[in-house]
């Protein structure tokens, strides 16, 4: 057997192993959600022939040939009865572009369907595109809404300069995919835009995240909500802040909207991203929200602080100390499977249910904001236990 025909049997093994591994539960969680010891897609699951030319002619050494650098931020939904992610696969060279695996139950085995997604251009190509939020909308279609990344002309000698723009497309398969007009709004860039899965006024509803930079949202001021009559003319004309960014908080930097958010009797259930600053860069935490069942852009229940931020081995990456979320299912159990990514580098589960989630929005308390505010929070939770406790 020649030596690229024996590496490949090897590189076939190991990769049929990662793929099959069962996930194990991580230790005791916090009772909201829980962790998984293994990532659920790492970019050793992207497919070998994605990677490696399989003619020992032509490549006698069996090197990878495209390599695969990150699988990350992926949107989530259930589809024919199996678990399917949207994920941001990351080359070598840095492009991303998204491609479909699915799990018979969300936890482990996945596997990448075939080929990556082919994303039709609009008159102005993207350079990159990432972070894809899937929406069943009840019009009918499968709606993918991503960042669409292009060199800012306007300052053509800064090879770092870029604008972010929110990309459309849509589907009724996932293999075969429209592409729609990019959002127009008043806004200087977007990023984090998320369709609404239902109709609002009889207009399609957005969550954006207006920013003055690729960067820096600068004056926008959070998770925007606005208005668009015709997804394949989708204009926004005005933009409503519904959850702003706030010093010395979680989001004090800027945050953004995570999947499109899950409808519960008691109101509309958010996952979201804030970031702050630290000494040693930015940190991104998961946190959620609910909003008003007829009004989902007016916030009915904030807990505090984060719901998931990076621990452990999350920590450190091509971006390290970031929690990122695009994509969430809810099964017929009521269970959600939250998918998050550690540090723009891999892709994790953590799996919690409606109730918990619910809970967890109604009955933690709101930040403060202040140093004192929390110790009394914490005065009033020690006093409450020890009437508890006597009592009992
Ligand atoms: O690198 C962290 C994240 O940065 C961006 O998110 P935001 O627009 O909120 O700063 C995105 O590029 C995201 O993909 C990335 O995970």
């Amino acid at each position: 057997m020649s030596h690229a025909a024996e590496r490949l049997g090897r590189l076939r093994a190991d990769h049929e192993a990662l793929l099959t591994r069962a996930n194990v539960p991580a230790a005791t969680g916090n009772g909201v959600y829980h962790r998984w010891q293994y990532p659920v897609i790492t970019a050793g699951h992207v497919p070998l022939e994605w990677r490696y030319d399989f003619n020992p002619d032509t490549n006698p050494f069996m090197q990878e040939r495209l390599g695969i650098n990150a699988t990350f931020n992926a949107g989530a939904m259930l589809w024919q009865d199996k678990y399917i992610v949207v994920v941001r696969v990351e080359g070598d060279d840095r492009k991303s572009f998204f491609a479909i695996a699915e799990s018979a139950n969300g936890i482990d085995n996945f596997r990448f369907w075939p080929a990556p997604v082919v994303l039709p251009q609009t008159d102005e190509p993207d350079t990159n595109v990432y972070d894809m939020r899937l929406t069943q909308h009840e019009d009918g279609w499968i709606y993918g809404l991503f960042c669409t990344e292009r060199k800012d002309f306007s300052l053509p000698n800064d090879t770092s300069a870029a604008t972010a723009q929110c990309g459309i497309a849509r589907t009724k398969d996932l293999v075969t995919w429209e592409r729609l007009p990019d959002l127009k709004t008043n806004s200087g860039q977007q990023r984090n835009v998320v369709l609404h899965p239902e109709f609002v006024d009889g207009q399609y509803a957005l969550y954006t995240r207006p920013q003055d930079g690729f960067i820096s949202v600068g004056g926008g001021g959070g998770i925007g909500w606005g208005l668009t009559k015709d997804m394949t003319d989708p204009v926004i004309e005005s933009e409503v802040i519904v959850d702003t960014k706030i010093y010395h908080t979680i989001k004090e930097v800027k945050n953004g909207q995570g999947p499109a958010p899950i409808k519960t009797p008691e109101g509309w259930l958010h996952l979201a991203h804030g970031v702050r600053n630290t000494a040693a860069g930015l940190r991104y935490v998961l946190y959620m929200f609910m909003t008003d069942l007829n009004a989902p852009w007016k916030v009915t229940y904030a807990p505090g602080g984060h719901l998931i931020a990076p621990k452990g081995e999350e920590r450190v990456g091509d971006v390290s100390n970031v929690c990122f979320s695009n994509g969430w299912i809810v099964n017929d159990k009521e269970e959600v499977l939250i998918y998050y990514a550690s540090s723009d580098t891999r892709l994790h589960v953590a799996n919690s249910s409606l109730a918990r989630l619910v809970d967890y929005c109604k009955n933690t308390p709101s930040d403060p904001l202040t140093s004192a505010g929390c110790v009394q929070q914490r005065l009033d939770l020690i006093s409450r236990n020890q009437a508890y406790l006597e009592q009992s």
